[in-house]
């Protein structure tokens, strides 16, 4: 059985999200009113299907998929370019990479003890998020 992420869970630390925002090319207002953002993910997992919805007092971003299937992802809301997404197991690390205008663009999912860590990718910046339980 894999891990399962799902649950609740609350923004703790928020390393480089800065340089990933640059990165995807988002403008400096939009970054100032971001970074200070606490989001909070709800994970839902069923076997192969997978939402993560992400909210914070600015924007929500909803993402839904199949594992190992490859969707259309349009970053609504984000930088809003559209991508072609596949989700697919790293033994116990859910990876996910963002096919489109950008280099090097994806994010990965894992469980350390108690904490669901996020590492998101764009081109030569990497982003490092942790979330704790609600
Ligand atoms: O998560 O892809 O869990 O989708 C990344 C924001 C900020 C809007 C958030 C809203 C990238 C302004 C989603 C923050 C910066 C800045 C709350 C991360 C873009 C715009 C929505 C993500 C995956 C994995 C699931």
């Amino acid at each position: 059985m894999p891990v399962d992420f799902s649950g609740t869970w609350n923004l703790v630390s928020n390393d480089n999200f800065e340089g990933y925002m640059v990165a995807l090319g988002i403008d400096f207002a939009t970054r100032k009113l971001a970074k200070v953002l606490k989001p909070q993910k709800v994970i839902k997992q069923d076997g192969d299907m997978v939402s993560i919805h992400t909210t914070s007092t600015f924007r929500d971003y909803m993402l839904q998929f199949k594992i190992g299937e490859e969707f259309e992802e349009d970053n609504k809301g984000l930088d809003n370019r559209k991508c072609k997404s596949l989700v697919t197991w790293d033994n116990d690390k859910l990876v996910c990479v963002q096919t489109g205008e950008k280099k090097n663009r994806g994010w990965t999912h894992w469980l350390e003890g108690d904490d669901l860590h996020l590492e998101l990718r764009c081109e030569n910046q990497v982003c490092r998020q942790v979330f704790k339980r609600a």
